[in-house]
């Protein structure tokens, strides 16, 4: 990651006057302050993989902190990735979406610049091959064992799925 890449997010952070739970307000000065932690994941066929992890192993956040998932296809064709708990094959999608009423920032760059979405709920994210993107939100307080998973027809049960465990805090 750049440094510029690294500022852009902190500003983004700043802009959005972080979309915190009623039961985590802070004074202005903390949420200048406010840093999220970099969890880098990469996607490929047919796995998901956390920095210095092996292929489709739990990945852990606990519960409330800011964190920027950033999401990198190193594989050779589009993947998916969804949040949740309660595979549905035949819909594509989890029954119950872990970001459903998380407030969220997604980056990335784009052919000739940035692009920034900020965004009440998040169902998916799609990247295709070299693409990476990142996700700034606060892990909601539910602790728990959820799931990252892919569901280009055929990425799931091929096994393109890991246990997302969310620690209390
Ligand atoms: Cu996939």
């Amino acid at each position: 990651m750049s440094k510029r890449w690294t500022l852009l997010v902190l500003s983004a952070a700043l802009v959005m006057g972080l979309g915190l739970g009623p039961s985590h307000i802070l004074a202005q000065g903390e949420e200048a302050e406010a840093v999220a932690r970099k969890v880098e994941i990469t996607l490929g066929e047919f796995f998901f993989q956390v920095e210095g992890g092996t292929q489709n192993a739990p990945i852990t956040l606990q519960a409330g902190e800011r964190v920027a998932l950033e999401l990198m296809n190193t594989g050779l064709i589009l993947h998916e990735a969804f949040f949740g708990q309660d595979a549905n094959i035949a819909e594509g999608k989890y029954n119950l979406n872990l970001l459903e009423d998380v407030e969220v920032i997604v980056e990335g760059i784009a052919t000739g610049g940035k692009f920034e979405v900020e965004a009440e709920g998040l169902g998916e994210v799609e990247l295709e091959p070299n693409v990476e993107l990142e996700l700034l939100f606060t892990v909601p307080n539910t602790p728990g064992t959820f799931e990252i998973g892919c569901f280009i027809p055929g990425h799931y049960q091929a096994g393109m799925h890991a246990p997302l465990i969310i620690a209390a805090p």
